[in-house]
């Protein structure tokens, strides 16, 4: 009972990670997914998003759905499409979604900006 609570964990359980700016609060969004880590189109990408982003994360909030700065954009498969968050999940992969690439207009990656617990310096 045990191993098969811990199997669906594994199994259900998506990591997310901030990457390619050089903050460790904001960056393009990226997912554990399937065995390979990849990034979630755009499209359909908003603040209540990023809240669960955030929030999956361990911040203190959500700031904005978009670095501004530059986030380096590495080829990477696009895992997830058309998220649909409420922004009270407590995870990303409780949200509504398109598995893989589905229709997706703007592959460049969401992205996604936290607040941070404090700022540094
Ligand atoms: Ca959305």
């Amino acid at each position: 009972m045990l191993l098969l609570s811990l199997l669906l964990f594994l199994i259900f359980l998506v990591p997310v990670r901030l990457n390619g700016a050089n903050i460790d609060y904001g960056g393009r969004v990226e997912v554990f997914y399937r065995g390979t880590w990849g990034k979630i189109c755009r499209d359909k990408w908003d603040l209540d998003d990023v809240k669960v982003v955030c929030n999956q994360l361990g911040f203190k909030g959500a700031l904005a759905e978009f670095v501004g700065a530059d986030v380096k954009n590495e080829n990477i498969p696009v895992l997830m499409s058309n998220v649909s968050c409420t922004g009270g999940e407590s995870e990303l992969a409780s949200c509504k979604r398109s598995d893989g690439e589905y229709d997706c207009q703007d592959d460049e990656g969401a992205q996604a900006l936290c607040e941070p617990s404090k700022f540094a310096g």
